[in-house]
Formats: structure tokens, sequence, C-alpha cells
């Protein structure tokens, strides 16, 4: 088959060349000078070029209009919404600037093509010109460059205490959850504790007693969460398309990513009209050959129902009266 391709290929090179040479060999029996050529030809290619950029355009808008489907429903976080807004601001100066030099490049190709007896006018430099096209460009990049890093220093901005501590612990090829409990402090853990009793190495202390862990991502709705990533052997990467937040998983260091959903499960699946919806975390690094099985479900759900899911999921250690009854620490998570 592909040596049918290729020998078809061929052929058709062939034959484009016979009839160029036919062409040139009828022009030069017509006896037409070049100029005379030149004159007959210009507005057919202009022409050409004006027929070419109304396709090109048409085929521009359709296809954006048959790929919108396919994009991501509307952002399920608070800080989505402002990544949203400043990607379609973007989108739609690139594709008004796109749209106009285009028109533009083709309608001069056609407005000062060759006439017979017209001479093109030198015009080698316009100072006022020169300024509004350096200037105007710098103010518009400046605005987008200035609001996309403000955006970027709050959505950031890990000082923030107020949101619930998780741990997702990431491993070829599957994902663990941590959730904190009651106090909010996720156990400190260690590779070298490592044990199929405890997947995820965490240390034997007080405030580990009542982390829980899980095969699912559950988050309360309008609750902030702070999600803090591990990884135990290479880089992955949390990828949350609808809550429009991706963060590298990094071995050997915690990597921190704050955020509030807004939209649960259910109400997004009627919003989708798809009763089959889920949200998903997704790896986004190629980190393997099993790369692609690596998900896990994300569930946003009111307070009532996350408590009642957290209480049915495993306890990381066995109830130990002794350390729970100690004072809780408040060390950062470690993972080295
Ligand atoms: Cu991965």
């Amino acid at each position: 088959m592909t040596l049918l391709y290729i020998l078809g290929i061929v052929f058709f090179i062939v034959v484009m060349v016979r009839i160029m040479n036919v062409i040139n060999l009828s022009e030069e029996l017509s006896g037409e000078t070049p100029d005379e050529q030149i004159a007959r030809e210009t507005p057919i290619n202009a022409m050409g070029l004006l027929i070419f950029l109304g396709i090109g355009l048409i085929l521009f808008f359709v296809t954006i209009k048959a790929y919108m489907p396919y994009m991501l429903p509307e952002a399920a976080s608070v800080h989505g919404k402002q990544t949203d807004f400043l990607l379609d601001v973007n989108f739609i100066i690139i594709i008004a600037v796109f749209v106009l030099t285009q028109i533009a490049l083709f309608w001069f190709v056609w407005k000062y093509k060759y006439r017979k007896g017209e001479k093109a006018y030198y015009y080698p430099h316009n100072n006022t010109i020169e300024v509004i096209w350096t200037v105007a460009p710098t103010i518009v990049l400046a605005g987008l460059l200035i609001t996309g890093l403000k955006s970027w220093n709050e959505i950031t901005d890990n000082q923030r205490k107020d949101g619930m501590n998780v741990q997702i612990y990431s491993k070829q090829f599957n994902f663990v959850t941590r959730y904190s409990g009651k106090d909010n402090t996720l156990g400190q853990s260690y590779f070298m504790n490592i044990s199929d009793d405890n997947p995820l190495g965490v240390k034997k202390e007080a405030a580990a007693m009542d982390d829980k862990i899980a095969n699912e991502l559950h988050l309360v709705v309008n609750k902030p969460v702070m999600l803090h990533m591990n990884s135990q052997d290479v880089i992955h990467s949390m990828y949350l398309p609808h809550f429009r937040t991706q963060m590298n998983a990094v071995p050997g260091m915690t990597t921190t990513f704050y955020f509030v959903p807004t939209i649960t499960t259910s109400e997004m699946r009627r919003k989708l009209n798809n009763p089959k919806f889920d949200y998903v975390l997704l790896c986004n690094k190629i980190c393997g050959v099993s790369h692609y099985l690596m998900n896990m479900k994300v569930v946003v759900e009111s307070p009532a129902e996350f408590k009642v899911w957290l209480a049915g999921q495993k306890n990381v250690f066995a109830a130990d009266s002794t350390l729970a009854s100690g004072s809780a620490t408040t060390q950062p998570l470690t993972i080295n």
C-alpha cells in the first residue's frame, strides 16, 4: 500500500512537470511578450489569493466551531474562572489581530497589483506609523502580562492556612490520597517507613493517628483545600482539568496547591446533562509505560456527604490510645 502511495506521488509530480512544460511551450508559440504575460496573469493571481483568504477564514471559523464541543466545561473552582477569563481575553485579541492582519495582507496584494504604466511609489519610512505599531503592542502585551502575573501571584499564594489539608501521593502508576482528619494536620512521612501496611511511609505520631487514606479525591464544595503533593519514584503531575489546576509531584519534596471547588459533582452532571460525568485527576507527565492508566476519580460534595464518606475510609494506623491522647504536633508534612 505504501509503495502504491509513493508511486502515485511520483507519477503526480511527473505529470505536473509535463503540464508545466506544455504551458511554457504554448506561451512561447503564442508570441506574447513577458510584459503582456504579466498583465494577463496578475489579476488571476490576485483574485486567486483573495479566494484563498476567503476559504482560509471560513475554514478557520468552521474548525473553531467544530472543536468547541471538546472544550472543557465551565471552571469548577474560584481561580479557574479567573484563568478562563484571562485565556478568553488572550484568544479574543489573538483572533482579532490574526483576522485583521490576514485581511490587510491579501487586500494589499489585490489593491496594489501590477497595472501597466503604473510605477510603485517609493515610501521607505514613516515615524508616526513606527511609533504606533511599537507602542500599541507594548501596551497590550504589558496589560496581559501584568494581569496574568497578578492572577498567578494570587493563585499560588501558599500563605493561606484555612484549607483542608489533603495529601496526594503518586507512584508508578496510581494515586493515593490521605486526609488529615479532625486536627487538619497530616502526620509526617518518610520513605524508610514504607511497607505493605503503610504504603505512604507515614510516621507513627499523634498527628497521623486520625489520618485516613483513600483511593478517591473527595472535596467539599466551597471549602478551600490545600493539596500536598508527593511522589514516590519519578516526577508525576497532578492535573485537575475541571478545576484548572496542575502541579508537578516531585520526589524528595512537597509541592502544594490551594484552591476552592465551587460546583458539586451532581450539579455539574445536571449542567452538562450527563449523569455519568465525573471529575478526574490525571497524571500529566509521561512517567512510564502505564502512565496512561494513572488517574483518580474526584468527587465534590456537600459537607454532610463528605463526612459520611470520610467516616467509611481506612485509618492510616489502627487506633492507638497512647499516641492519640498525646499532644498533636503541627509540624509540616515532609517526605525525603
Ligand atoms: Cu504519573
